[in-house]
């Protein structure tokens, strides 16, 4: 996939309207989730692994307090947010959705 540029001020607060459940810390979106067990945060994180391979895109994945799962996206490659950080948000709000 190609590389997208950074977001202006604007686009960021436009995108974040799709994407309500997720924070801007900085230079990245967050999102923190609990689920009903261990294993289910470590389902979540092999499909959110699978998809940052398909799409190239990787965000940071933190696990704690046993059931919780800590995502943070950004683009390295740019130093901030950009439209791919957004589409793997979306992709990531519908496996939650399913987990
Ligand atoms: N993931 C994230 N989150 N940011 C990047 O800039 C990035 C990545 N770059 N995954 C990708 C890999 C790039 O290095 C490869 C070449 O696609």
């Amino acid at each position: 996939m190609s590389r997208p540029q950074l977001l202006s001020p604007e686009l960021i607060v436009e995108h974040c309207k799709d994407v309500p459940l997720w924070t801007i810390v900085e230079q990245s979106i967050v999102r923190e989730i609990a689920l009903q067990n261990f294993v289910a945060v470590i389902g979540l994180v092999n499909a959110i692994a699978i998809q940052a391979e398909v799409i190239e895109h990787h965000p940071d994945l933190h696990i704690f307090g046993w059931n919780k799962l800590r995502i943070i996206l950004s683009t390295h490659d740019k130093g901030g947010l950009t439209e791919l950080d957004f589409a793997l948000a979306k992709k990531i709000d519908t496996f939650v959705l399913n987990s």
